[in-house]
């Protein structure tokens, strides 16, 4: 099978154990900070860069760091999707089930506390990341979209209609209510996934080789 080649070169899943991908075992992410970290305090400073202790004036703002320019801020995208998965990937309870992808295509990390997932304008908060959660700077995630929340921190509780479906990502979705993303398509095919390509980017591919939780391919 075709499939049974692809998951084994160099994915690094931050998923739920048990998550197979295309057969294979995922492996958890386990240093670099992933979103199953509760630890991650450091969210709201990093936009004052002036905590360390050089003497330099005021004057000459930023100058302290490699190249003087402060790092983009976060930006997360909705970066792939599988609207019908029969199979590709199955999670721990070995469903082949529907799943979105997140990453961050910007520079500094960003807390998923405050943030949601939903595929229904008059609920944005369907599916809040577990608190104390972050995703880094080019970094993925992704949330089994099955409605079993029950199955674990990362399943939603709404699914993806491959006939045509539209998916949110907000921030503060019970107060300002900021669209950070936006997906809708119809007619999605069976057995693909759509990707940006590459991550983070405007353009879509539709491909065979889905990659949950690591970098997307053509
Ligand atoms: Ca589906
Ligand atoms: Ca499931
Ligand atoms: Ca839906
Ligand atoms: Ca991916």
């Amino acid at each position: 099978m075709l499939a049974l080649m692809l998951a084994c070169a160099d994915g690094r899943y931050l998923c739920g154990p048990g998550t197979h991908v295309d057969g294979d075992w995922c492996v958890a992410n386990e240093d670099t900070g992933g979103p199953a970290d509760t630890d991650d305090t450091d969210t709201e400073s990093d936009a004052d860069s002036d905590s360390d202790s050089d003497s330099d004036s005021d004057a000459d703002s930023d100058t302290d760091t490699d190249t003087g320019e402060e790092p983009e801020p976060a930006r997360l995208v909705i970066n792939e999707y599988m609207a019908s998965n029969d199979t590709k990937v199955y999670d721990e309870a070995s469903e082949y089930d529907d799943w979105l992808e997140i990453y961050n295509a910007g520079g500094q990390s960003m807390a998923l506390d405050n943030v949601s997932l939903t595929d229904d304008t008059e609920t944005l908060e369907l599916y809040t990341f577990p608190a104390g959660s972050s995703l880094g700077p080019g970094e993925w995630t992704f949330v089994w979209c099955d409605q079993a929340p029950d199955q674990g921190d990362n399943h939603a509780n709404f699914t993806l209609q491959s006939a045509g479906d539209r998916v949110l990502l907000v921030r503060d979705p019970l107060g300002s209510a900021e669209v950070l993303d936006e997906v809708e398509w119809t007619d999605m095919a069976a057995e693909v996934a759509a990707a940006r390509y590459p991550d983070g980017g405007d353009d879509w591919v539709i491909t065979e080789n889905v990659t949950p939780g690591a970098a997307n391919r053509e």
